[in-house]
């Protein structure tokens, strides 16, 4: 019998608020102790492990804190990596904990044979059996460009080799899409090879399994809730144990690390002044105590905006004992103010993308710069100087991100 862990979308080092960052910090913790705890064979990360390509000295203190852990208990980490975790030159955190023995990238040593893209197979060997199970997969990238892989893909060789297998990938299926998501990026699950007995799935944040041929596909969703949506919808996150001996049993474990309070608060047709005082009444009937206080406020309000007073809102929230408070009001409107963008613009998710559409279109932007140039010029720009790092190494970094990226040379 084998018996693994599967995470995915850990995004250490995630959140701005450095008290929701902590909170990612410790959910790894968590689910690290539980998983030595039940003394796993080996565990699989499905991408997405940080955040960013770069991480802090801090999160990275912490990450390879834990995963030494599992080192000294023997429970090797097979991963790949994901849309977050690494740079669009391809620089990852991850080759310095594969360097240091604390991780195994099962994306790495894939050779193109043929016109044809042959991933290699890491095998983890079960002392106790002599059992072997083969692991491989297939990175995510950003702005879903890991289909290219698929269109390579050897499948041949990976369908016939023998034995148990296990299949990681980084990408939204289309069978888990979610009503309302038409625009986001999917492929079907026909992409994937046959025969293998697990497919450990990350990048969409949720929680979901679904079958293929003799296999399993999952998803195991974020460790940790990576953004106010998230929050609202998971409350916390989890990760599954999986264990296969001819048949597949799949336990979901949440990781509890704060309870998560969330209040929607409707403001069709009420005035401005009378909002701020309702909202106070009704967080005062609220637990809060050590909680995360979620505040949506949504719909049309007859006044300003501005008249709400967030002030008195928040340190009613925070007397109440809340641990962290963080407000929505994406969807609040005023039937007095006109509105700046419209509803299509503005849409979920997509605010970035319309937004550099539309400022393409409008500057002939297509003329001086390829397509998509300045979404990839604004992925690159908005890598911060790291503490530590300087001015000339920053520059330095940007500048070979960008030549890379562009396939250019500057000087
Ligand atoms: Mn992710």
């Amino acid at each position: 019998m084998v018996f693994f862990a599967h995470l995915a979308d850990v995004h250490l080092g995630g959140w701005r608020e450095e008290k929701l960052k902590i909170l990612g910090l410790k959910a790894f913790s968590k689910a690290i102790n539980l998983i030595i705890e039940k003394n796993v064979d080996f565990v699989v990360i499905a991408g997405d492990f940080f955040n960013t390509a770069i991480p802090s000295i801090e999160v990275i203190k912490h990450a390879t804190f834990e995963l030494n852990k599992l080192k000294k208990n023997n429970i090797p980490v097979y991963v790949i990596s994901g849309s977050h975790d690494h740079s669009p030159s391809g620089k990852t955190m991850l080759d310095v904990l594969e360097n240091a023995e604390l991780i195994i990238n099962v994306q790495k040593n894939a050779k193109i044979e043929n016109g044809k893209l042959k991933l290699k197979f890491y095998e983890y060997k079960n002392e106790k059996n002599n059992e072997i199970i083969k692991i491989t997969g297939i990175p995510g990238k950003r702005q879903a460009l890991e289909s290219q892989f698929y269109e390579m893909l050897d499948y041949d060789y990976l369908e016939k080799e023998e034995g148990k297998k296990i299949f990681l990938f980084h990408m939204l299926l289309d069978e888990f899409k979610k009503p309302g998501k038409e625009k986001v990026p999917s492929i079907s699950k026909s992409v994937l090879p046959k025969n293998f007995f697990y497919y450990g799935g990350g990048h969409p944040h949720l929680v979901g399994q679904n079958e293929y041929y003799e296999g399993i596909i999952a998803y195991p969703g974020p460790l940790f809730p990576n953004n106010f949506e998230e929050l609202e919808e998971l409350k916390t996150g989890g990760f599954y144990f999986v264990k296969y001996d001819g048949k597949i049993q799949l336990e979901w474990n949440k990781v509890f690390v704060k309870n998560v309070v969330v209040l929607k608060y409707n403001v069709e047709g009420k005035l401005s002044e009378k909002v701020t005082e309702e909202i106070v009444e009704k967080i005062k009937t609220l637990q809060l105590a050590d909680s995360i206080f979620l505040l949506r406020v949504e719909g049309k309000l007859k006044g300003k905006i501005s008249d709400i007073n967030w002030n008195v809102i928040r340190k009613t929230v925070y007397e109440r004992g809340a641990y962290f408070f963080s407000k929505n009001i994406y969807s609040l409107k005023s039937e007095d103010e006109k509105e700046f963008y419209s509803e299509e613009l503005l849409e979920k998710n997509f605010l970035e993308e319309n937004v550099i559409k539309e400022f393409e279109e409008q500057k002939n932007i297509p003329k001086l710069l390829p397509k998509n140039s300045l979404k990839k010029l604004i992925d690159i720009l908005s890598e911060e100087k790291k503490e530590g790092e300087t001015k000339t190494d920053f520059e330095k970094r940007l500048l070979e991100e960008f030549e890379k990226e562009f396939n250019i040379k500057i000087k």
